[in-house]
């Protein structure tokens, strides 16, 4: 492996500042905060701490509304806090990655003030400015310049009285969509990534990064079920055609030539395996990896709050299809959680006491042993859950209060609302981080912009630390396994097994090391040997091997049974 690689032996964290560790009791977390908690990320053993952004914002989106990139907000600490938190994670040898969210900027944000000032303004173009459409009066129902529904629900375009035009927005209406067909646009952002670059940041988590070209002639989507009136954009917008020239671009004007290997990831709904070839072929210069969201929609129907228990089956053909076409160019990113998604252990395990803990540590051996740099969200690695949300009022989220206010304004069903919500909302993922049994979970000393989930006395960081049994020291232990053993980060994959309704299994190898990862998901005892697996895996040569990890009291062989959740690697 050469240096520029190293990131295939790592493990990201990812850190939602908002609601990981409040220094000064406003109730918000903040980047003192994160200081103070580094001592306990080192434990833990990761490589690379990925921040949801904490830049100047009105926190329309909890900061994903930048209106200004080379400026913390105040509410998180300074610049020079920033700085502090450089230099500390990198004495423990931990890297700092920055959410880059380039798509759009905050309407606060002072190209959008300047752009949207007057027609002639120099920064007009600097956004997707359009008419109303043809043969409509600006502001007449029906009359926004496409069909596009934005991601926050509501049509994509906000009529901006001063000039009578109309602005894109592919998410809230404080967020409008640059315009990277105009050079400035793009020499703007580069310049400002090359800034953060020179004070010491060790790479980009790039915001919805495929979403930057979009095809110029703005056709109308098809319309959508659900709301036949606004159409989807996506084929318009996702992955469009000049993507690849731009993170080229990109990849020469801020990347290439820097004394180090900074890392890159692309966030980027509706890529295929396809496009993610070409977006992460190291010798095409455009990403490190991408976050691709196969797999957690799986278990979405015919709209995104349609959510069921995905099949085991259908999960282990997406990520086996992903490990099999990035085999040879490019790399997976690996994830369960991240701020944006319901907590894993409630989806894809069980939350239920009896099973979460073997069930959280199952979910996380089974993605650190797939082949592909891991990224662990705050609380994951306790097993965090799930928000008991009681009403309307609980959610928080532009997402989930957009959702709220137009599905139940159109006489949609109240509690078929709430239950949607309470399975998908991001909410979920943002309570606050559970430090420890006190008040707040010890993540504030004051009023908490959201409530701990009421599951922090026994779901908590001080407890996992000190319980060598935790979910929090088994992931210790998965992370400590992708830097020693080099199969974890190198070997190949093979899934086994793939129509077994409960059983994941697959192989890696390397330089003549095999692993063989077997995990139950479900309560049945599953009998590796017996006639109904016997045909799908053959364990036979495995019965001495080594048992590397497992998530329950050593089994009785390294192929006996394996019981309710529980997970194995196995070695020789
Ligand atoms: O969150 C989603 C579904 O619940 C996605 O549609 C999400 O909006 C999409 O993955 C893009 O996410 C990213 O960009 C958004 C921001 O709200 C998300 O938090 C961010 O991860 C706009 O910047």
């Amino acid at each position: 492996m050469t240096d520029d690689q190293w990131f295939r032996e790592a493990v990201v964290y990812q850190i939602y500042p908002r609601s990981f560790q409040d220094s000064d009791g406003d109730g918000i977390g903040d980047v003192p905060g994160i200081i103070r908690r580094l001592d306990y990320l080192q434990q833990l053993g990761v490589d690379v701490l990925w921040l949801s952004p904490i830049y100047t914002s009105p926190q329309d989106d909890n900061g994903y509304d930048i209106a200004d990139y080379q400026d913390i907000d105040p509410t998180f600490g300074t610049l020079a806090d920033v700085d502090e938190l450089v230099e500390q994670a990198h004495a423990r040898g931990i890297r700092i990655v920055m959410d880059l969210v380039v798509n759009h900027t905050s309407d606060e944000h002072p190209w959008f003030v300047e752009s949207r000032s007057s027609k002639d303004n120099p920064k007009r173009d600097w956004y997707w400015w359009r008419p109303a459409r043809d043969g409509y009066t600006a502001g007449e129902v029906g009359a926004e310049p496409t069909n596009w529904e934005s991601f926050f629900s509501g049509p994509a375009w906000e009529l901006d009285e001063k000039t009578g035009d109309y602005y894109l927005h592919l998410f809230s209406r404080k967020q409008p969509d640059l315009n990277w067909e105009n050079p400035e646009v793009r020499e703007a952002v580069y310049e400002m990534m090359r800034w953060w670059l020179d004070r010491g940041v060790d790479g980009f988590r790039m915001d919805v990064i495929n979403m930057i070209s979009k095809v110029t002639s703005l056709p109308d989507g098809e319309p959508l079920p659900a709301t036949p009136q606004l159409g989807d954009g996506t084929p318009h917008f996702l992955n469009g055609p000049r993507i690849h020239e731009f993170l080229q671009e990109m990849h020469r004007a801020v990347f290439e030539g820097r004394p180090e290997k900074l890392l890159t990831v692309g966030e980027m709904p509706g890529v295929t395996v396809e496009d993610a070839i070409l977006y992460t072929d190291p010798e095409r210069h455009e990403v490190d990896m991408v976050f691709q969201f196969e797999h957690v929609g799986l278990d979405i129907g015919a709209h995104k709050w349609d959510r069921s228990r995905v099949d085991l089956r259908d999960l282990k053909a997406s990520l086996g299809r992903w490990q099999e076409a990035l085999a040879e160019v490019g790399w997976n990113s690996l994830y369960w959680n991240n701020h944006d998604q319901p907590r894993a252990v409630s989806r894809f395990g069980s939350d239920a006491p009896e099973h979460r803990v073997a069930s959280a540590k199952l979910l996380g051996t089974v993605l650190h042993l797939h082949r592909g740099t891991p990224y662990v969200y705050q609380g994951e690695e306790l097993g965090m859950t799930n928000v008991p949300f009681a009403t309307a009022d609980d959610f928080l989220d532009i997402e989930s209060v957009n959702y709220y206010r137009l599905a139940s304004g159109a006489g949609g069903n109240v509690e078929e609302i709430l239950a949607n919500l309470r399975l998908g909302s991001r909410d979920n993922a943002r309570s606050p981080m559970q430090w420890d049994d006190s008040a707040n979970a010890g993540f504030t000393t004051g009023q908490p912009w959201a409530p701990a989930n009421p599951n922090y006395p026994e779901i908590n960081a001080a407890a996992a630390v000190a319980d060598d049994d935790s979910v929090f020291h088994h992931y210790r232990r998965l992370i400590e396994l992708r830097h020693t053993e080099p199969a974890v980060a190198h070997g190949d994959f093979r899934l086994l097994a793939p129509d077994h309704r409960a059983l994941y299994a697959f192989t890696r190898s390397h330089d003549g090391t095999d692993l063989l990862v077997l995990a139950n998901f479900g309560t049945d005892e599953l009998d590796l040997t017996g006639p109904e697996l016997a045909d799908a895996i053959d364990v036979t040569g495995w019965d001495s091997s080594t048992l590397l990890l497992g998530n329950l009291d050593d089994p009785a062989s390294p192929t006996a049974p394996l019981r309710a959740w529980e997970a194995r690697i196995l070695r020789r």
